[in-house]
């Protein structure tokens, strides 16, 4: 039986590859045995008592979602699949054109979210869970906004050893579109020097089937393609600028055939009970960067296939990730009693001393959120609590929740009048102070936020003196920051509202001020790694090369600065004229800096070997992008494994 199995098999794929059908490997693969364990314990799990000795009543065995591989989706289920995706394309973005203007539709929205988290959600605890989330997000908006009745299907990678001649990338008119033209260009190093994946037979625009011509319009941020394909610069740093272009793919099957086949997705499956071994496994292989979350990414490739940040504009992204959900699934239901609660690892990517993930984390999706399951809903919860408890304790100054479309709290325009109303409501003394200002400006509430401020909050509250009760006040301040990309609709109040709000410093009195936000990457940064003379001046967008150079150079001071003194470096590390070339390198890339950074301290006793790296990168005439994905690429090449065992 064995060799007629592996004879129809060698002939089916022979077959395959002269014919271009599409044709599985094997129509089962031991991946499938143990899917189909897992889908036995789920079934347990769903007929059982909890162990709060509730029983599940919602879900029954006939109403759970069930998501199937691409290729076992009927041609109906794929046209429907297809044309969902389609109208997602179609569909005008939830987000503010000022701040994303490269979200030009529905799908771009969640291209956003996923550059705006990724060095929270790769290589931290909620890698599998984040992702869970977002995928389950999508599928959603294309259930609840495109009129979809299936669920995500998922791309088993190695169940059809050549991509290209699979139900996926065959370029028929029920595929997900096919490979890239040819043209020349050359392999990517991956990892270890000596993976080097070689060029494929695409690389350029996907010219067939139903993606044939799609525009991407966000990124690219760290793309892996040859240079001299010449993909245009995103015209903003922080890849969020409208820059059509083609979608490019140099599907290829070099994963494919090694290192994702349905026996390696099996043995990894089997490798271990730990969840940080399998999250970290999965995401790399120290030994050879074979991991088969990567080697998914690199089968597709191409722009933005190829880009750790903006991947996901690539349609294919979601079947691949639906594969890495399912990966994770068949391995939770070996043993749901004690693999579907774990929860380990890190919280920010590449710095293994960032605070330990935890189960009760939020996992933000911000605008790709399905209702109801916002984390900005929960994380107002957070802020409502505050401010309740501070109220009970009447120990509130004031609070607000701004709330998109939400009339005076969609905008700044009430936001100090109402401040100021409440403190002269709950703060001593302060009312007198406030009434003054009012008799003297009767029109304040039509001022500037500055005046507002200055006029209703500062100075009244500057003419409270040291002993006064509101040292023991707080305010209270709800989704400021990033939700007030969505939620408040003027970004320069934003700014404005976080300078003003900077200014409580200075009074005399103390005056604890809580903001709740979601942490974007680059304004976080700002936030609290700038001190404030400096971050006063901080927008990310149209300011000049030198201002942001100057940013980055304070930037790079402060954490260097602390990086020499966790390592005990001396006075003199790294010198200036290390920052500045770091800063040249950097040209202009606040993510960059960031990433070099990590990179650097995670190396402990290699931290100045790690900067020579990071220095070095100046020799070649590169576009900052590669840096940044000579940053990942380095991190592969040389794993804490290996630190550790010299
Ligand atoms: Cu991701």
């Amino acid at each position: 039986m064995v060799s007629t199995k592996s004879w129809v098999t060698v002939f089916l794929t022979s077959l395959a590859s002269k014919l271009a059908l599409s044709t599985p490997v094997d129509k089962r693969g031991p991946d499938d045995d143990l899917a189909t364990t897992a889908l036995n314990n789920a079934y347990k799990v769903l007929n059982g008592t909890l162990k709060d000795g509730s029983k599940i009543t919602t879900c029954t065995k006939s109403n759970v979602a069930v998501r199937k591989e691409y290729g076992d989706l009927s041609l109906d289920e794929r046209t429907d699949y297809i044309n969902a995706v389609k109208c997602l394309l179609a569909a005008p973005s939830k987000l503010s054109a000022t701040q994303y203007p490269g979200a030009k539709n529905r799908f771009d929205d969640f291209v956003v979210v996923h550059i705006n988290m990724t060095m929270h959600v790769h290589d931290t605890a909620n890698f599998l869970h984040w992702h869970r989330y977002y995928i389950w997000a999508y599928e959603t908006a294309l259930r609840s906004e495109c009129n979809y009745k299936g669920y995500q299907p998922y791309w088993n990678w190695g169940k059809y050893p050549d991509p290209n001649t699979s139900p996926i990338f065959n370029g028929d008119a029920y595929s997900m579109g096919g490979n890239g033209e040819y043209v020349k260009h050359a392999g990517y190093a991956l990892g270890m020097a000596s993976v080097n994946v070689p060029a494929g037979n695409g690389g350029g625009c996907v010219r067939t089937g139903p993606f044939a011509n799609m525009t991407v319009n966000l990124g690219p941020l760290a793309p892996s393609v040859d240079p001299n394909l010449k993909i245009p610069k995103n015209p903003r740093a922080d890849g969020y600028g409208y820059n059509p272009r083609c979608l490019r793919r140099d599907v290829n099957n070099y994963f494919t055939t090694r290192s994702s086949r349905p026996v390696d997705i099996a043995n990894h499956i089997k490798s271990t009970s730990d969840i940080e071994v399998f999250e970290t496994t999965l995401q790399k292989d120290v030994q050879s960067a074979f991991s088969l979350h990567t080697g998914g990414h690199y089968s597709i490739w191409g722009d933005p296939g190829g880009d750790f940040y903006v991947s996901p504009a690539e349609p294919v992204f979601w079947l691949h990730h639906g594969q890495v959900d399912r990966h994770w699934w068949i391995w939770q239901n070996q043993d749901p009693a004690n693999r579907v609660q774990q929860y380990k690892g890190g919280t920010v990517m590449m710095q293994p001393n960032s605070p330990r993930g935890k189960i009760t984390d939020i996992q933000e999706l911000s605008v790709v959120a399905p209702k109801g399951f916002g984390g900005i809903a929960r994380k107002s919860t957070i802020a409502r609590t505050i401010a309740r408890r501070y109220f009970d304790q009447e120990r509130l100054g004031a609070s607000f929740f701004f709330s998109r479309g939400g009339g005076d709290v969609g905008h700044a325009g009430k936001f100090f009048t109402s401040l100021a109303s409440q403190l002269a409501h709950n703060v001593p003394h302060v009312h007198q102070f406030i009434s003054d200002a009012i008799t003297e400006q009767n029109d304040i509430a039509n001022q500037s936020l500055r005046d507002q401020w200055r006029q209703l909050v500062f100075r009244p509250l500057s003419r409270l003196d040291g002993r006064s009760s509101l040292s023991s006040h707080v305010l209270v301040v709800d989704a400021l920051v990033v939700d007030a990309l969505d939620e408040c609709d003027n970004e320069n109040h934003i700014r404005i509202i976080l300078q003003l709000l900077a200014e409580t410093r200075f009074l005399q009195v103390r005056l604890g001020v809580l903001i709740t936000s979601t942490p974007e990457v680059p304004i976080r940064y700002g936030f609290h790694q700038i001190p404030d003379s400096e971050y006063r001046d901080f927008i990310l967008h149209d300011i000049k090369a030198a201002t942001v150079d100057h940013d980055i150079f304070i930037f790079l001071y402060q954490e260097m600065g602390l990086i020499g003194g966790e390592y005990a470096l001396g006075t003199g590390w790294p010198g200036e004229q290390a920052l500045r070339q770091l800063v040249l390198n950097a040209n202009g890339l606040f993510i960059w800096a960031v990433t070099a950074c990590r990179f650097i301290r995670e190396g402990r006793w290699y931290v100045a070997k790690r900067l020579s790296m990071m220095l070095e990168g100046s020799t070649f005439a590169l576009a900052p992008e590669h840096y940044l994905n000579n940053i990942y690429t380095t991190v592969l090449k040389i794993t804490i494994h290996e630190e550790y065992l010299k």
